[in-house]
Formats: C-alpha cells, sequence, structure tokens
C-alpha cells in the first residue's frame, strides 16, 4: 500500500474509535517462542480484551504484511533496521506517550541507543534484545574436533574443512540473509556494515563454500532440533539457544547446548514493538504496550524466554542465572565488538535478496 493511502486508511480509523470506541480485541503479530506462558491471560484479564495472537520467524515476512498494508494487526515487533525502513514507507503511527506511563521503566541508555533507527522513539519502543552467534551440541564437537577444541570463532561454521567435519551431525544456519551475509564478511575481515557490492560478493561466495555442509536454513526449528540433538551446530539468535539449552536440560535426554558470541564479533540487534498505521485496534495496541513494560511483566518474558530486555526497572526481577551470563548479557570486552544491524537501501536489499536464493539454491 502507498504512504499516502496509509495514511488515509489510520484516519478513518482514528475517527472511528474515537466515536465508537474499539471492540474489546488486540491481533498481536509477534516471534515465535517470543513470550512468557502467561503474559497473554494476564493480560486478558486485566483488562477485558481479548488477544490472537500469531508468530513469524522472519523479518521479511512481517515486513510484507507491513508494507502491502492491511494486515489487521495492531501491535508487531520488527528488528529495529527493518522498522526504520518501514516507518520510511509510512507503515506505523507515532506512539501517543501520554497513553505509555510504563514507559519510564525503560533503559534511557538503550532507548537512546534505539533513536538510531527511530529518532525520538517516535514509533517504537524495545521488546527484546540479542545477538547472532553459535549454539552447539558439547559433546558433538568434541567428539569430532577433540575434547580441547574451544569453540569461540566464525571458524565452526565458516571454515570449509572445519564446517565439514561436522555435517554429519547438523549444522543449520538461519534464514536470515541480512545476518548470514554480513557475519560471513565479518569473518572474512570485511566491515560487516558494508553495502559494498564487492564485499556482499565474498560474503556470499564464502557461504557458497561452505553450502555442502550445512543440513538446513530456518530460523526457528533449530530450537527444538538443538534440544534433541538433531543437529550439533546453529547459526542462532541468543535467547532460542538459551531455550535448547533449558528444553534438554527439561527432557534430561544427555544433550548439553552452549552459546558463544564468536571472538571475531556477532551482531546485536533490538526488536521493537510497534503499531500499524491502520492498525484497526490502536488504543488496545497502546493498552497492550503498556503491559509489556511492566517491569514484573517484562521480567516474566525475559526469566522464560532468556532474551535481554530494555527495560530496567525489570532487571532486579530478572533471574539472576540470566543476567550473569555473558550470552545474554553480553561483558563490555564482548560489547566491543558487537555490530549493530545495518539499513539496507532498496538496491543492497534486491542485491542480498538475489545472493541469498544463490546460495539456498545454488543457482
Ligand atoms: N524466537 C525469537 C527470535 C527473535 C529474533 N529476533 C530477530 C532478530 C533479527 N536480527
Amino acid at each position: 500500500m502507498k504512504k499516502t493511502m496509509l495514511m488515509a486508511a489510520v484516519a478513518s480509523v482514528s475517527v472511528t474509535a474515537a466515536y465508537a470506541g474499539e471492540e474489546p480485541v488486540l491481533n498481536v503479530y509477534n516471534w515465535s517462542d517470543y513470550i512468557a506462558e502467561d503474559t497473554i491471560q494476564k493480560f486478558e484479564e486485566a483488562t477485558g480484551i481479548k488477544v490472537n495472537y500469531d508468530v513469524y520467524d522472519s523479518n521479511e515476512v512481517l515486513e510484507a504484511k507491513m508494507l502491502t498494508g492491511n494486515s489487521g494487526y495492531d501491535v508487531v515487533v520488527p528488528t529495529s533496521d527493518f522498522l526504520q525502513r518501514q516507518i520510511a514507507a509510512g507503515a506505523y503511527q507515532k506512539l501517543d506517550k501520554s497513553k505509555l506511563p510504563n514507559l519510564a521503566n525503560m533503559d534511557a541508555e538503550l532507548m537512546q541507543g534505539a533513536e538510531v533507527y527511530d529518532p525520538g522513539n517516535e514509533y517504537s519502543v524495545i521488546y527484546m534484545w540479542g545477538t547472532t552467534g553459535i549454539g552447539y551440541n558439547v559433546q558433538a564437537i568434541a567428539d569430532r574436533l577433540g575434547e580441547d577444541y574451544e569453540v569461540n570463532s566464525w571458524e565452526l561454521v565458516f571454515d570449509p574443512e572445519i564446517v565439514a567435519k561436522l555435517a554429519d551431525c547438523g549444522v543449520t544456519m538461519l534464514d536470515a540473509p541480512s545476518e548470514m551475509i554480513p557475519a560471513a564478511m565479518n569473518y572474512l575481515g570485511l566491515d560487516p556494515r558494508s553495502t559494498d557490492a564487492a564485499d556482499l560478493e565474498a560474503g556470499a561466495a564464502l557461504l557458497e563454500k561452505v553450502r555442502p555442509s550445512i543440513r538446513y536454513f530456518h530460523s526457528s526449528q533449530y530450537i527444538n532440533d538443538l534440544a534433541n540433538g538433531d543437529i550439533c551446530v546453529s547459526v542462532g539468535w541468543s535467547g532460542d539457544v538459551f531455550q535448547a539449552m533449558a528444553r534438554a536440560e527439561e527432557a534430561e535426554n544427555g544433550v548439553e547446548v552452549g552459546y558463544v558470541i564468536p571472538k571475531e564479533g556477532a551482531l546485536q540487534w533490538f526488536d521493537m514493538m510497534a503499531i500499524p498505521v491502520d492498525a484497526p485496534h490502536p488504543d488496545n495496541a497502546l493498552k497492550f504496550i503498556n503491559f509489556i513494560m511492566d517491569a514484573q511483566i517484562t521480567a516474566d518474558i525475559t526469566n522464560y524466554v532468556w532474551y535481554a530486555n530494555g527495560n530496567a526497572a525489570s532487571m532486579p526481577l530478572v533471574d539472576e542465572e540470566i543476567t550473569s551470563d555473558p550470552g545474554i548479557f553480553p561483558t563490555e570486552e564482548a560489547k566491543a565488538r558487537l555490530w549493530g544491524s545495518k539499513v539496507y537501501d532498496a538496491r543492497t536489499d534486491r542485491l542480498i535478496t538475489r545472493l541469498w536464493t544463490r546460495i539456498k539454491t545454488g543457482q
């Protein structure tokens, strides 16, 4: 939908809401495995608003819906770089901050960081944040690379000889081109945020080289597969790998999962709550966002999904096991090696999509 059409749509929705009040319904579209078991129920009990909750595991899937318009969703959770591009396309409405008193709970420094993508935090609030690193099966790696092998480098997935030794136990990568190609570029010593076509081509060429050793590209299946011991290495999102760890422990199946932010550095990203410009229930959306920013509610989510959050008031309520884990809250030294998501222009985006198809299909 064009920007003007989206604007017109929201104008008519706001008028309807102002005169008639909103039906007690809220349509939420969030990442899979990204909320506590009882969050939605608690919101419904507190507000009487019925929530329809759908999930996705790819920014590209969400973006297609946001740019087409009429998604029917009231709250969505894009990653900050995608959010920036979607804001520019007119896909979101500004937040009425007078209806978000719990904004006072947010960590000022992290919210300031998020302003790189959303100046003034006008359209969005941090939901959770994390890194893109490597999840691995401790025993399977030791069996193949030796007991003394230290998992601390992207060589595990980008060195063709090393990854070939792991192919039989299952190596997977995220189906996320704007994360995997820059990670490969970084391993080659190139700037992971470069948009130079030659740099992107070099990253893609490395991925093509290791492609024969990759079992699949998927962005959520690896959680259970790692937990069950069906795969042994995944390029994955921090909290998801920690969830795999927790599931294996709970199953008492003898699988030990580890997560590492490689020494060469990794992507740090922020997932942001935002309200589509044509959301049918924008007031309910604000109630939901404010509810999530409650210190206890956010702490409950972090304690369940193992992702860091941007809510300073919640931190004393987060399990120490989580706050003290450098895979979830990186040390200052590790932070210095993280890079932020890059917003791609249309031309670079098209190139990345083309390269990704080539990597995955070999064409
Ligand atoms: N299961 C929840 C995964 C959340 C991942 N967020 C996407 C980060 C993209 N850079």
